[in-house]
C-alpha cells in the first residue's frame, strides 16, 4: 500500500534516518573564531535547529586558499576537527542529523584570505567581477592564476582529507559545494574554464574536478553518505554556461551513478527568483540522478511551507532545503507543522555579529 509522502514523515538516506523532510540549508553566518573553527556559540545555533530532519552546516573551507569571507569556518586543522565535533556532539545530543559543506570558493577570494597573501586559485586565469569584503572594506575580487594539473590532483587530495577529518568529528553526511560560482563550478561552466586538457573543454572534462572530488570522498564516507549541491540556473558569483542544461545533466546523471546519497539543487538564481532560465529543466535534472542510481533529490529556493508541502507529496523531491526561515525560526518543523507564525529575520546580523540575530530567535510561544 502506498500513501502519499509528507514533509513532515521520517525518511532515510542509507543509515541515517532523518525524522522529517525539511533541511536546512547551508548558510553562511561568520562567526568562527581566529583561528577559524566554530566556537560554543556555533554549536549552540545549531543544536537550536536539530529538529530539523537534516541540518547542513555553512560552507566549511577545505584548505586556507579555498577561503574567501571573513570568519568562515575550515576543516583542515586538528582545532577545527575539535570544534566541529562540539557542534556534531551537540546536535546529536537532541536527536539531529547533521551534514558538512565543503567548500573551496576557488577565484572568489582576495589575497587578504590567501596563504602568504597570494594570488587566489581558479581553472583559468579569468577575474570575477565580484566584491571580496575585507577589513578595509569591500574591494575587487583579486585576479585568480591559473592551478597546474599536479595542483588539480593535490586539491582533489585536500577534499578527501577534509571528508577523513569531518569522519572524525562524527558528521552523519558531507555535501560537496558544487554551487554558487565557487571552485568547482568554476571549473564546470565555459564562462570560467577556458583549459584545453583533461579539466577543461568538453562537459566530461570540466566535469573531471567534480567526479575526481566525489570518488576520492568515496574512500572515506559510503555514497549514501555523500550529497552534492548544484546551482544550474544561477549566475551569482560572475558565473555562466553557454548550454547548462546538457553540461548539469551529464553531471547529474554522473553523480547518479555513484549512488550519491542526494543531489541538492539550487532551482533558479542563488537567493533569487525562481525562473531564470527556462532551458534547465530541474524536474529532469532531478530524474536522471534518481534513474540512474542516486538515493534521494532535495530541493532549494524561496520554499514556503505550502510550497514545500506540494513539492514531496507530488513527488517533485524527497526534501526540501530552508535558509532564511530555518536561520529566524529554530522550530521551523514545528512551526510549518502547526501552522504557527514566522519570526522576521534581521538581515543586518545575517553575516557577522554573536548572539543578536544568531542564537536569539525565539521558538514559537502560543
Ligand atoms: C553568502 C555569503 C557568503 C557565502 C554560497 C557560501 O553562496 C555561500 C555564501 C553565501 O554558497
Amino acid at each position: 500500500m502506498s500513501s502519499t509522502p509528507s514533509l513532515y514523515d521520517a525518511f532515510s538516506i542509507g543509515s541515517t534516518t532523518l525524522s522529517n523532510r525539511m533541511v536546512m540549508a547551508p548558510l553562511t553566518r561568520s562567526r568562527a573564531n581566529e583561528r577559524f573553527e566554530p566556537t560554543d556559540l556555533v554549536a549552540t545555533y545549531y543544536a537550536q535547529r536539530a529538529s530539523a530532519g537534516l541540518l547542513i552546516t555553512e560552507a566549511t573551507q577545505v584548505c586556507q586558499q579555498g577561503q574567501g569571507y571573513m570568519a568562515t569556518p575550515g576543516i583542515y586543522s586538528e582545532g577545527q576537527v575539535q570544534a566541529w565535533k562540539k557542534v556534531v556532539d551537540a546536535v546529536h545530543a537532541k536527536g539531529g542529523k547533521i551534514c558538512l559543506q565543503l567548500w573551496h570558493v576557488g577565484r572568489i577570494s582576495h589575497t587578504y584570505f590567501q596563504p602568504n597573501n597570494d594570488a587566489p586559485v581558479a581553472p583559468s586565469a579569468i577575474r570575477a567581477n565580484a566584491k571580496s569584503f575585507i577589513p578595509s572594506g569591500l574591494e575587487d575580487t583579486s585576479m585568480p592564476r591559473e592551478l597546474s594539473i599536479a595542483e588539480i590532483q593535490e586539491l582533489v587530495q585536500i577534499y578527501r582529507r577534509a571528508a577523513e577529518n569531518a569522519k572524525q568529528a562524527g558528521f552523519d553526511m558531507v555535501e560537496v559545494h558544487g554551487a554558487n560560482g565557487y571552485l568547482i563550478d568554476q571549473f564546470l561552466r565555459d564562462k570560467t574554464n577556458h583549459r584545453q586538457d583533461a579539466y577543461g573543454g568538453s562537459i566530461e572534462n570540466r566535469s573531471r574536478f567534480l567526479l575526481e572530488i566525489v570518488d576520492a570522498i568515496l574512500q572515506v564516507y559510503p555514497a549514501q553518505a555523500v550529497g552534492v549541491r548544484i546551482s544550474p540556473s544561477s549566475t551569482f558569483n560572475d558565473i555562466d554556461d553557454s548550454a547548462p542544461f546538457t553540461l548539469f545533466s551529464y553531471v547529474a546523471t554522473a553523480l547518479g551513478k555513484r549512488g550519491l546519497g542526494y543531489l541538492h539543487l539550487i532551482e533558479g538564481m542563488t537567493g533569487g527568483p525562481r525562473d531564470v532560465r527556462p532551458e534547465v529543466d530541474n524536474a529532469a535534472l532531478l530524474a536522471a540522478f534518481r534513474s540512474a542510481g542516486g538515493c534521494a533529490t532535495m530541493v532549494n529556493n524561496g520554499y514556503t511551507k505550502e510550497m514545500a508541502e506540494s513539492a514531496v507529496a507530488s513527488g517533485h523531491a524527497d526534501l526540501v532545503a530552508f535558509g532564511v526561515p530555518f536561520l529566524a525560526n529554530p522550530d521551523l518543523v514545528s512551526r510549518f507543522r502547526n501552522g504557527y507564525p514566522l519570526n522576521a529575520p534581521d538581515q543586518s546580523t545575517f553575516y557577522a555579529g554573536g548572539e543578536k540575530g544568531y542564537t536569539d530567535y525565539p521558538v514559537y510561544a502560543a
